[in-house]
C-alpha cells in the first residue's frame, strides 16, 4: 500500500537483448547522447537507471501487493542510513550482471570503471545507521511490508583527509552529480511548524486538547530510494526528507527596498534543516538545529504514515493495528509526543485512547550504555521550539508519574529517578526515559547490552515493567558483507554446499564445519583469502603509498575512533612490537599489517590527537628498513561502506577491543568473523555471542569483563600503577613521551600521555597485559597455518546467526507481530 494501485505497469523485458536495447535508449533519451561520445559518468548513470528500472518493475508490483493485502506496515524511524554503494548491490539484486558483464566488455569498459562514479551516500556515522540499512534489506528479503523514513541530508558524513597525518575534514557533497537511484515525490511534501504560541481549546473541559499557532513553518520534501529483496520480488522504499522554505519565506518587502540578501534570509535557514548530517558518533551535543532536525523527521514521516493509513482504513481504533513503528535510539523520540499532538488536537481524539494508541504504536531500540550518548534536551530549549510538545510532555510525565507513585508509594526516590524531567539547575527532558513511557516495546542490541541496561540506565524502567524488555541482538546483512564484498569466498562456498540457499539461510553455512577437516578445502580458503590481501594491498598502496606483504597477517580495527573502542590499546600493542623488533633485531617475528580505518568527530580533539598518533607511528614503522620488515602499519583515510567491503574479506584478525561493557553490539566483528577473520577481543557486545558460537577454542580472548571493570572503577582505578609495574608498558608509554614519534618533540603528544596516565578513562593500561600477551599467542597460532585456516573456516560456518535476516524475524515475532506479503512475479 504505497501510492494508489497502479494502473499502468510496463514490465522492462527479461533478456540481454532487452537490456541491451534499454541501454542504449536511455543513453540516448535520458542522458542524451550517444555511445561514441558518453563520458565515463554518461555510462554510469545510464546502466544506474536501466537497473534501476528492473526494480521499478517490482516495485510497482509491490505497492499493489501491498495495496490489495493491506497489511500492518513497520515503519523505521532514523536520523541515519549507510545504505553503501547502489550500482552493484542491484546488479545482484535483479540478476543483470551476467548481462552487464559481456555488454560492457563489447563497449570497451569494464563494470569496475563505471562503479568508481557510483557514490555512497553517507547518510551516517556508525554501526546505528548501517544497521538501519542492514535491517531495511532483510525486511525486504523477508517480505515485510516496510518503509524507512530518515533525513536527506545535503551534506553527508565528512570525508576524511590527512594534511601532516591530521584528520582534516572536506564536506560530502554527494549529490553533486546526481543521484541516480533516488526518485523525488514532490506532492507527498508536508508543512512542519517550529517555535509559535499555543491557546487552549475553550471547547474542552479536560484542558488537554490546545491549538499550536507555529510561528515558523518549512517544507519538507520527500523522495524516496528503492530497497529490494534479495531473492524475491519485493521493493519497499526508504523514504527521505529534505527541508525548503515554505512559500511565505521569500519576504517581498525587503526584497522591493533592495534588501535582496535579508530578502531570503528565511529561506536560507529553513533549507539549513537538512544541510549536514552532526558528524557525532554515541556523543550529543544538544544544538537547537539538532533538535528541529529530529522534530522535521519526524513530522514529515508521521503525517506521511497517516496520509498512507488513510489510503486503505478510516477511524483510529485500527491504527495501532495497522501501524508499527520502531524508534532507532532516540533520535527520533519527539515522535510520541507528535502523535499524541495530531491525535488530541488535530483528530479530537480524547487524551486516553490517544495515549493507548500511541504506547501500542511505538517501540524503541537503545543503542548505547554510554552516559554522554544519552539525549537530554534542555525545556527552555523545548519551550521555545516545541512550545505544544512540551505541555505534551508535562501531561505525559504527570500520568506516567502518578503511576509510578502508586507502584511505589511514599517513595518520592523513584519518582525522581524515572521522571522525564530531569530537576536541576537547568532543568531538561530525559529523551530515553520519554522513548520508554511511550512504547509497548524496548531492546537492547545484545545479550550483554540488554542486561545492562535493565541492571544500569534503565533499571528502574525494567523494575516496573520487565514485560517491555527485550533483546535483539544485532546482525548483519549477508548479501552485502559476504556475497558482495568477499565473491571469491562466496563462490567456494556455494561449490561446498551446493547451492546459493546460504545466502537467506545463513544457518547452512554451519555445512562448512565438516570442508574444515578436508585439507584441499583449507587450502581453497587460504588462496581466497591471499587474493583479497593481495587486492587489498594493491588498493592501500594506491592510497597510502606502502606496500603491504600479502602474506603478512593483516590485522584491522576498522571502526569509528572512540575512547571506550581503545585504539589507544592498539597503539600501545603496536609500539610494543616496535620496541621488541628495536631490541633485538635478529629474533623471528610474525610479519604483521596493522590496518587501521576510522573517523573522529571533529570536534573530539583527543581521538584527532589518536589519529595523528597513529598516521606518526606509521611513518615511523615505515620507513625503519628494520623495522618495516616485520611490521607495517597503514591507515587509509575516509573508512566508510565501501572501503569496508574492501577490507573486511582480507583480514585475519578483528580487533574487537572495547572496555568490558561499553560497547552496545558490534557489527563490524559479525561482517569480519563472517568472512574468517578470527577475533581477538573483550566479553563486550556481541563479541560474547561470537565467541560463543564459534567456540572459546576459536576465539583470542582477553581482558577484564563488565564486573570485573565496574569493580576496579569501584576501587579506585589507578593507571599509573600498571604502567610503573609493567617494563613493556612503561616502555611504550615512554616512547610516545619521548617525542619518538614527533621528530623529538615531546609536547605534541603529552595529552595522550597524560590522558593515559593521568585517567584512563576506559582503563586501557590495566587490560594491556592481557591484550600483548594474547596478541603473542595470536602470533603462535598464526605460525600454524593448517590450524589458522581450519580456525577461520569454523567462524564463518558457525556465524549464521549473525545474519539480519534473523534479527528482523525476531523483531518480527517479538515486536512487531508483522507478517510476510508475497509479491508475485
Ligand atoms: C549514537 C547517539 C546516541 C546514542 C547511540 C548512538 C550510537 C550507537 N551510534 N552508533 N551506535 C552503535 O550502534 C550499533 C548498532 O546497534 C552498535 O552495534 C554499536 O555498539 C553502537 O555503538
Amino acid at each position: 500500500m504505497t501510492e494508489a494501485r497502479p494502473r499502468l505497469r510496463r514490465t522492462v523485458g527479461d533478456s540481454l537483448e532487452d537490456f541491451e536495447r534499454d541501454l542504449i535508449s536511455n543513453l540516448y533519451y535520458q542522458r542524451g547522447t550517444t555511445i561514441e561520445s558518453a563520458s565515463g559518468p554518461d555510462g554510469y548513470h545510464t546502466l544506474a537507471v536501466t537497473v534501476r528500472d528492473r526494480l521499478v518493475d517490482r516495485y510497482a508490483r509491490t505497492a499493489a501487493a501491498h495495496y490489495a493485502a493491506n497489511p500492518r506496515f513497520v515503519y523505521y524511524l532514523s536520523a541515519e542510513y549507510l545504505l553503501g554503494r547502489q550500482l552493484r548491490q542491484n546488479l545482484l539484486y535483479t540478476d543483470t550482471e551476467r548481462w552487464v558483464r559481456p555488454i560492457a566488455e563489447d563497449l570497451g569498459v569494464s563494470l569496475e570503471a563505471l562503479e568508481v562514479y557510483d557514490v555512497e551516500p553517507g547518510l551516517g556515522n556508525g554501526g546505528l545507521g548501517r544497521l538501519a540499512a542492514c535491517l531495511l534489506d532483510s525486511m525486504a528479503t523477508l517480505d515485510i511490508p516496510a518503509v524507512g523514513y530518515g533525513i536527506r541530508y545535503e551534506f553527508g558524513i565528512f570525508k576524511q583527509t590527512f594534511r601532516d597525518g591530521q584528520q582534516v575534514e572536506r564536506p560530502d557533497d554527494w549529490t553533486f552529480y546526481g543521484n541516480p537511484w533516488e526518485f523525488p515525490a514532490p506532492d507527498d511534501r508536508q508543512l512542519v511548524g517550529f517555535y509559535g504560541t499555543t491557546k487552549a481549546d475553550p471547547k474542552d473541559p479536560t484542558g488537554l486538547k490546545k491549538h499550536w499557532v507555529p510561528g515558523e513553518t518549512v517544507r519538507g520534501e520527500p523522495s524516496h530510494m528503492l530497497v529490494p529483496g534479495y531473492g524475491t520480488q519485493t521493493v519497499n522504499i526508504i523514504r527521505l526528507w529534505q527541508a525548503r522554505a515554505s512559500r511565505e519565506s521569500f519576504d517581498l518587502a525587503r526584497f522591493g527596498v533592495g534588501q535582496y540578501v535579508e530578502a531570503v534570509d528565511d529561506i536560507v535557514k529553513a533549507e539549513n534543516i537538512s544541510k549536514v548530517l552532526y558528524p557525532d558518533d554515541s556523543t550529543e551535543l544538544g544544538r537547537e538545529l539538532r533538535l528541529k532536525q529530529q522534530y522535521f523527521l519526524v513530522a514529515c514521516s508521521l503525517r506521511d504514515i497517516i496520509r498512507r493509513y488513510r489510503l486503505r482504513n478510516s477511524g483510529w481504533e485500527g491504527f495501532a493495528d495497522k501501524v508499527v513503528i520502531q524508534l532507532n535510539d532516540t533520535h527520533p523520540v519527539v515522535a510520541v509526543t507528535e502523535l499524541m499532538r495530531l491525535l488530541v488536537d488535530e483528530h479530537g481524539v480524547g487524551w486516553d485512547e490517544a495515549w493507548t494508541i500511541t504506547r501500542r504504536t511505538f517501540n524503541y531500540t537503545c543503542h548505547t550504555l554510554l552516559p554522554e550518548a544519552l539525549e537530554t534536551w534542555p525545556v527552555r530549549l523545548l519551550e521555545r521550539l516545541l512550545p505544544r510538545h512540551m505541555e505534551i510532555i508535562y501531561a505525559i510525565n504527570h500520568f506516567f508519574l502518578e503511576e509510578v507513585r502508586a507502584a511505589y508509594p511514599g517513595d518520592e526516590d523513584v519518582v525522581r529517578r524515572m521522571s522525564v524531567i530531569q530537576e536541576g539547575d537547568e532543568r531538561r527532558v530525559r529523551m530515553a526515559h520519554l522513548a520508554v513511557v511511550g512504547s509497548t516495546a524496548v531492546n537492547g542490541v545484545a545479550e550483554l547490552h540488554t542486561k545492562l541496561l535493565a541492571e544500569t540506565t534503565l533499571h528502574d524502567f525494567a523494575a516496573l515493567w520487565p514485560e517491555r524488555f527485550h533483546n535483539i541482538t544485532n546482525g548483519v546483512t549477508p548479501r552485502r558483507f559476504l556475497r558482495m564484498a568477499n565473491p571469491r569466498l562466496s563462490t567456494l562456498i556455494t561449490e561446498a554446499l551446493g547451492d546459493e540457499g546460504w545466502l537467506t539461510d545463513l544457518e547452512r553455512l554451519h555445512g562448512l564445519g565438516t570442508a574444515a577437516d578436508d585439507p584441499a578445502f583449507r587450502a581453497a580458503w587460504r588462496d581466497v583469502k591471499r587474493q583479497n590481501k593481495v587486492e587489498l594491498a594493491a588498493a592501500v598502496e594506491r592510497s597510502t603509498g606502502v606496500l603491504a606483504d600479502p602474506d603478512a597477517l593483516a590485522d584491522v580495527m576498522i571502526k569509528r575512533f572512540h575512547e571506550y573502542k581503545r585504539q589507544q590499546l592498539k597503539l600501545l600493542h603496536v609500539i610494543t612490537m616496535v620496541n621488541r623488533i628495536r631490541a633485538d633485531p635478529q629474533a623471528t617475528y610474525v610479519p604483521r599489517t596493522v590496518l587501521f580505518g576510522g573517523k573522529a568527530a571533529p570536534g573530539y580533539h583527543a581521538m584527532k590527537l589518536l589519529i595523528q598518533l597513529v598516521n606518526a607511528v606509521a611513518d615511523v614503522v615505515n620507513t625503519d628498513p628494520v623495522i618495516a620488515r616485520h611490521l607495517r602499519v597503514v591507515f587509509p583515510p575516509d573508512y566508510n561502506v565501501t572501503k569496508a567491503q574492501f577490507v573486511i574479506p582480507a583480514a585475519d584478525l578483528s580487533e574487537q577491543i572495547s572496555l568490558a561493557g561499553k560497547e552496545a553490539s558490534g557489527t563490524g566483528n559479525m561482517k569480519l568473523a563472517l568472512n574468517g577473520a578470527l577475533t581477538i577481543g573483550t566479553l563486550d557486545g556481541a563479541n560474547i555471542e561470537i565467541r560463543d558460537r564459534v567456540g572459546a577454542d576459536n576465539f583470542f580472548l582477553f581482558g577484564m569483563d563488565a564486573p570485573a571493570a565496574a569493580a576496579l572503577r569501584r576501587s579506585g582505578y589507578s593507571p599509573r600503577s600498571f604502567y610503573e609495574a609493567d617494563f613493556e608498558l612503561r616502555l611504550a608509554v615512554d616512547t610516545i613521551a619521548s617525542g619518538a614519534f614527533a621528530k623529538g618533540d615531546r609536547s605534541v603528544f603529552a595529552p595522550v600521555v597524560e590522558a593515559m596516565l593521568g585517567r584512563d578513562e576506559y582503563m586501557a593500561l590495566a587490560d594491556y597485559r592481557a591484550y600483548v600477551d594474547c596478541q603473542d599467542t595470536v602470533a603462535d597460532a598464526w605460525t600454524d597455518t593448517e590450524r589458522w585456516t581450519r580456525m577461520s573456516i569454523l567462524n564463518t560456518a558457525r556465524c549464521g546467526f549473525f545474519s539480519s535476516d534473523r534479527t528482523v524475524r525476531e523483531y518480527c515475532e517479538q515486536i512487531w507481530k508483522v507478517d510476510p506479503v508475497r509479491v508475485n512475479p
